[in-house]
């Protein structure tokens, strides 16, 4: 079996990966020359982490990984802080610790481990079409490559979709911008091995560490959408947005670098059902586009790469049937991460400013009993549960 697969990001370079474990010949074709990942790093809990053991990847993935022991919520603007708890019962319950992961490193582990080599870069898809046969796409430089299956694992703004679906989906502004990359750790801006987050006025200000001594930092700030802004000036605005917030976040401002932010509108896509077209499936963003608010994004990729890979084993030497089984795996499971996130996503940015406030009242008397339940809940669910 041959599988082209569109897109070496996460989700393309682990079904990848996940194919050819199971002997599958596999092409994998990426539109840019250079991979520029949008975020500065990714929490991979514990179900992506699953899924990366499974492919083979667990020393590396160990390696790049920051330790997550405990999480706390502070309070913005009085540096009160709401609840501080450990997360060794959710790393108990699941079976497996997360692992926030610079997202360049990720990506870079998951493409070497394919073989960096073997990727064909610079490879812009034009089309993709379903045949008796085969299924074949075709490239901005007029070459074509066809495959048993095509699997479209080509981003947010999928033209795999737009195939699939037979129109174009309309992505939804989620009414927050997410700024973020990485620092030193400063043990003033939250402890080495604590997620923190500071909250207040629907906006967040959050740390978790990854590997080498580095914070993954990330702001939110609610902003209309498409307002204006200057490239490069994202710590002045932050400076603004936070001014009269506490210590912590002064110090995390402080520590980072001019040119060191990524600036991200967030947006996300209401789940569809249909994934699948004959021999051409999508996987990754290109299947359920969602905001960053549970961590889940990437995770889902990865799902969605092993759960493929379990769908060939169920219907070998039947692409088609295959697929069906993958869609029927994946589509209720990954839509529902995406409502998640949404709803997470409304309730820390204030769309309903007594629900939020509601939550900073509730953040006072947590012990970490409700926050861990709402975690696993989101991990478990998975080809690998
Ligand atoms: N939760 C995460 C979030 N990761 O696990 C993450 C969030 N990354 O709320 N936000 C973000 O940018």
């Amino acid at each position: 079996m041959r599988a082209i697969v569109i897109g070496a990001g996460m989700g393309g370079t682990s079904a990848a990966l996940a194919l050819r474990q199971i002997g599958f010949e596999v092409e994998v074709y990426e539109q840019v020359r250079e991979n520029k990942p949008v975020g500065a790093a990714i929490s991979v809990w514990s179900n992506g982490v699953k899924c990366l053991n499974h492919l083979g990847l667990e020393e590396e993935t160990k390696r790049l990984g920051g330790m997550v022991d405990s999480m706390s919520y502070i309070d913005g603007l009085t540096g009160e802080v709401m609840c501080r708890f450990s997360m060794l019962p959710l790393i108990e319950e699941v079976g497996q610790r997360p692992y926030p992961i610079a997202r360049a490193e990720l990506q870079l582990m998951l493409m070497e481990k394919f073989g960096l080599d073997e990727i064909r870069f610079g490879k812009r898809m034009v089309a993709v079409a379903d045949g008796p046969e085969a299924a074949t796409v075709e490239f901005a430089d007029g070459s074509v490559a066809s495959g048993d299956v095509v699997i479209c694992a080509d981003g947010a703004k999928s033209l795999g979709r737009e195939y699939v679906l037979g129109r174009q989906a309309q992505r939804r502004y989620a009414g927050y911008v997410n700024y973020n990359g990485l620092v030193e750790i400063d043990e003033a801006v939250g402890p080495a091995t604590e997620w923190t987050t500071y909250v207040g006025e629907g906006k967040r200000a959050s740390v978790m560490p990854v590997a080498a001594g580095r914070f993954y930092f990330f702001f939110d700030v609610p902003e209309p959408e498409g307002a204006p802004y200057e490239p490069g000036t994202a710590k002045e605005v932050l400076k603004t947005a936070f001014a009269h917030w506490t210590g912590g976040v002064h110090a995390l401002l402080e520590a980072i670098g001019p040119d060191a932010v990524n600036r991200v509108e967030i947006l996300d896509l209401d789940p569809f059902d249909t994934w699948v077209k004959g021999r051409v499936a999508l996987l990754g963003d290109a299947a359920h586009n969602t905001t960053p608010d549970i961590g889940q994004g990437g995770c889902s990729a990865m799902e969605d790469a092993v759960a493929l890979q379990f769908a060939f084993q169920e219907h070998p030497g039947d692409p088609r049937a295959a697929l069906l089984a993958y869609q029927r795996a994946r589509v209720e499971r990954a839509g529902e991460l995406v409502l998640r996130a949404r709803r997470r996503c409304d309730l820390t940015h204030a769309k309903d400013a007594a629900a939020t406030q509601a939550w900073y009242d509730e953040l006072r008397r947590e012990d970490g009993t409700n926050i861990i339940r709402g975690i696993v809940g989101n991990i478990v669910g998975g080809p690998l549960t």
